[in-house]
């Protein structure tokens, strides 16, 4: 059996739930924050068999969607009289970063 735990954006969570739902898997939704942006996304952990890993990494890929995002760079530490003009950077972030991991027990009490 494997956990695959997956990282999205918010908008795409719930689609990709209801399609995992449909499919017949049991997910398993948190609120979680990325450590660049500081902004909300969605780590969904979806407990299933082997076999079955593809298909949910392929219903993953298929409902999120990459984005372009700019945002301001934290700014860098000053000297007195020195001044800084943030520039808003271009990040590209991913569909969904997915790790899949073995379980070593699943119990349903
Ligand atoms: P349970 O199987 O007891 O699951 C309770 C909660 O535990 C689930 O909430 C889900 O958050 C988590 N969970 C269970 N198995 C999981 C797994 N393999 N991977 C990740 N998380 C897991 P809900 O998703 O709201 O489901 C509530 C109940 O609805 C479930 O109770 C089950 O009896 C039924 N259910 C869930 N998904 C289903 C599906 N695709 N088809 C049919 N029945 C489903
Ligand atoms: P964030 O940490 O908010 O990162 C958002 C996007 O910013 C990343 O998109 C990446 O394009 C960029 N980025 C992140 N850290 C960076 C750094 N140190 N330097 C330059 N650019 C950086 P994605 O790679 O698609 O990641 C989306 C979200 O997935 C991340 O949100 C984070 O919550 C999670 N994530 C990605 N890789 C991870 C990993 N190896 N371990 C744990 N979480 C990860």
């Amino acid at each position: 059996m494997k956990l695959v735990m997956g990282i999205v954006q918010s908008d795409d969570a719930g689609r990709l739930v209801d399609a995992l739902t449909h499919a017949g898997y049991r997910a398993t939704t948190i609120s979680t924050t990325g450590g660049f942006l500081r902004q909300g996304n969605a780590t969904i952990f979806v407990g299933t068999e082997d076999e079955n890993v593809p298909h949910v990494l392929e219903l993953i890929q298929e409902n999120c969607q990459t984005r372009r995002q700019y945002v301001n760079p934290l700014p860098p530490v000053m000297e007195p009289g020195e001044m800084y003009l943030p520039t808003p950077v271009d990040v590209q972030v991913g569909g969904a970063t997915v790790f899949v991991l073995d379980v070593s027990q699943f119990e349903q009490f």
